[in-house]
């Protein structure tokens, strides 16, 4: 089926189609300026910049970004929970936050000004994806300290939309709402999207009942096989968008509708991709750990700030005109990788050959424990209703195949359990999708 086509445009001009050499001196200044600001104002950086023997006349330019030192979840973890701000409490208008592997939560302050810059880098998102003046967006990621709800909403205002704040959950109100309203935006994870289109199928309501031409979507990993899913069960334009709590929330890069890779707004978040072992700085196309500098935040700027997602960056022009980088899909993050028997494995590999087959539905789970010391993979998905009444026989055939094809694209073997359709759980959210029960006792 071809894809639905939308109109778009570019919000910014000035900047998301600028000179790269403009950008680059632009991100120079803003760089040098950020040092000088965070130097002396937030402690726990002022002290690793002294700890690496770095000091702020050393930065001079962007060319001198790799000199300083990184940061990560840990930096919140021991400095919070206001610890990293760079202003007094006072200063701050909100506070968003995300919680981290790390038990405690990651706290993120935001200005006045950090509003409206996180504000523009949605506009420019959600123009990218074609929202307009007169467009009615339904935003069903969760309103919160959650970022997803109220960054989309905010920027609802300028572009002249109306924000749906529905958040998330309720789903039969969501499918109420999309069918009487007729909103033609959604935002909201992908996962969710897949749990209204199967429960919208199971009421008996049909895609052409309800009015979306696209669909923001992120928070969490998704392949194109499953955008592919997205599109042919809601008869939308999927989009990517990307982002994480620590650097704004939503809106640090989204997809265009030239392709899949994901414009970033470079001229506030210098990106970086790392050798993920040695954190070498690597080229263009070069996959590894992507990194952040959020020169023009206030409330909690961050230097470095390593988000873990895997990915590649490309410099080249895009045929939307913009010229601001473009990132591949993180399909991972490199702690989500699961070491199969010494061997990596993405989940998102696993999702890649699963939903080749029209035979199973995008709703997976992977459970790993051991057995006999061995590392063992189970992977449950779900079958497509019309296969479901299917023969044994075929089931099993399903599974071995299935099973040999990841075989042949991980190394690594999985046990393929075909279950009944709508039998795993569902999330409103971001989807958890591997239990590893290896090393509980
Ligand atoms: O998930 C912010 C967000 C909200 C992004 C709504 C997009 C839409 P956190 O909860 O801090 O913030 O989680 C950030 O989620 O480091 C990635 O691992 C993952 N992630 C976010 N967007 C994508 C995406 C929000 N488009 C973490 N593709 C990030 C893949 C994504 N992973």
């Amino acid at each position: 089926m071809a894809r639905k086509q939308v109109e778009t445009y570019i919000w910014n001009p000035e900047v998301e189609c600028m000179d790269p050499d403009k950008m680059r001196a632009l991100q120079s200044e803003r760089l040098v300026k950020c040092v000088n600001y965070m130097y002396g104002r937030v402690p726990y950086y002022t002290e690793k910049m002294k700890k690496a023997g770095v000091e702020p006349g050393d930065i001079r330019g962007i060319e001198d970004l790799y000199k300083l030192p990184f940061t990560d979840k840990f930096d919140f973890r021991d400095n919070y929970p206001f610890g990293t701000f760079a202003v007094p409490r006072e200063d701050i208008v909100r506070v968003h936050a995300s919680s981290g592997t790390t038990g405690r939560m990651k706290v993120v302050g935001y200005t006045r000004a950090d509003i409206a810059l996180w504000t523009e880098c949605l506009c420019r998102a959600m123009a990218r994806s074609g929202v307009s003046k007169g467009d009615m967006v339904h935003v069903a990621y969760g309103y919160g300290l959650f970022t997803g709800g109220l960054g989309p909403h905010y920027a609802c205002d300028p572009l002249g939309a109306t924000a749906i704040p529905v958040s998330g959950g309720n789903t039969p109100r969501q499918i109420q709402i999309l069918r009487e309203w007729k909103p033609n935006v959604i935002m909201c994870t992908p996962s969710y999207m897949l749990h209204i289109a199967d429960e919208m199928a199971a009421m008996g309501v049909s895609p052409d009942e309800i009015n979306l031409k696209s669909g923001i979507f992120g928070a969490e990993p998704w392949t194109k096989e499953m955008r592919d899913q997205i599109e042919s069960k809601m008869h939308l334009r999927a989009f990517d968008i990307y982002g994480l709590s620590e650097i704004c929330g939503p809106g640090v890069g989204c997809s265009c509708e030239h392709s899949d890779l994901l414009h970033l707004e470079v001229d506030h978040f210098i990106p970086e991709v790392v050798d993920k072992d040695t954190g070498k700085p690597l080229g263009e196309g070069e996959l590894g750990e992507l990194v952040f500098s959020s020169v023009t935040k206030e409330g909690t700027p961050l230097l470095r700030y390593n988000t873990h997602d895997l990915t590649r960056i490309y410099y080249d022009k895009c045929a939307c005109g913009r010229t601001t980088p473009r990132m591949e899909k993180v399909t991972g993050r490199a702690d989500d990788m699961m070491i199969i028997r010494g061997v990596n494995v993405f989940p998102s590999q696993i999702e890649s050959v699963m939903l080749t087959y029209s035979e199973v539905e995008p709703h997976y789970v992977i459970y790993l424990d051991r057995v006999n010391n061995l590392d063992r993979m189970t992977v449950k998905v779900e079958m497509a209703p019309s296969f479901f009444s299917d023969a044994i026989r075929d089931i099993e055939r399903l599974e071995k195949k299935i099973a040999e094809d990841i075989a042949s694209v991980t190394g690594v073997h999985a046990k393929i359990q075909l279950c009944e359709p709508r039998s795993l759980p569902r999330s409103e959210g971001k989807m958890k999708r591997v239990y590893d029960e290896r090393f509980s006792s």
